[in-house]
């Protein structure tokens, strides 16, 4: 899978790129990855990639030119319909539905805007579709396209070295993690909890199912809405509601 990736800000990038499971994807050859510098692909003796707005008003507007003449660029080099995304408050939150959808595509473009944002005609006349990553102001769509990179990556089959973690994976699962534990067994005066120790995978395995269903019911109650759980999950959380309820009434 190859990602390009158009910025102002190639060397901030560049630099997360270097460590992690994505480098770790490119290193064994599953991820190609190319940063592009929206500079490269300006026309005046200034490089510039930003003006003032049309009607006023504060901050400036990121250029519909360079990141046209960009994307096509990258698109006749690579003679393929992209998957071209907009990092942008303005578009739909990303999930772990569009990072696996991602995934199975051979090419993604991701362009980040700086400034206020991006002239309209790039949303209409470039995009594919938009993305955000959460809602909370960045200063840029770096940040947020290294995050889509970073779960997407890790989705391509054999990026991450035990695809069990993968598999397991919370939003994967619609569920919250179970805790974890490691040694010491006992670390400050708390303990790690009998059953882990016991060698009983059975009961190990009941343990953590129910510690996920009850944090999840706790802390994201909406994501069980949505979780496909078996008959097996639908009766602890039965008894973990029943429970709750008994606490409650003791306060
Ligand atoms: C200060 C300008 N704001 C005025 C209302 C609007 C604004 C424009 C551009 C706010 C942030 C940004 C830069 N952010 C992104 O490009 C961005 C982003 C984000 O801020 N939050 C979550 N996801 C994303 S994806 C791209």
């Amino acid at each position: 899978m190859k990602f390009d990736i158009v910025t102002i800000f190639p060397r901030m990038v560049e630099a997360t790129l270097a460590d992690g499971v994505v480098a770790r994807g490119i290193e064994r050859g599953l991820l190609d990855v190319e940063v592009h510098d929206l500079r490269d692909h300006t026309t005046d003796r200034h490089r510039s990639v930003d003006d003032v707005p049309y009607g006023g008003g504060p901050g400036m507007v990121m250029k519909p030119e360079p990141l046209a003449r960009a994307v096509r660029q990258i698109r006749e080099r690579r003679g393929d319909p992209a998957t071209v995304i907009l990092l942008t408050p303005q578009g739909r939150r990303f999930t772990q539905a569009d990072a696996v959808r991602l995934s199975t595509l051979k090419h993604v473009v991701l362009l980040c805007g700086r400034y206020e944002g991006m002239d309209e005609r790039v949303r209409t006349a470039v995009a594919t579709e938009e993305l955000s990553i959460g809602d909370y102001v960045l200063s840029g769509g770096e940040l947020a396209a290294l995050v889509v990179m970073d779960a997407v990556g890790r989705l391509i089959p054999g990026v991450v070295g035990d695809s069990r973690s993968v598999e397991e994976d919370s939003f994967a699962r619609g569920l919250l993690d179970y805790p974890h534990y490691t040694r010491p067994s006992e670390f400050e005066g708390s303990r790690v909890p009998d059953v882990l120790l016991s060698g009983h995978h059975e009961e190990v395995r009941r343990w953590r199912k129910r510690a996920a269903l009850r944090r999840t019911l706790e802390r994201r109650p909406e994501l069980l809405d949505a979780a496909a759980l078996d008959d097996e999950e639908r009766a602890m959380l039965g008894e973990i509601r029943r429970e709750q309820e008994r606490d409650h009434e003791r306060d």
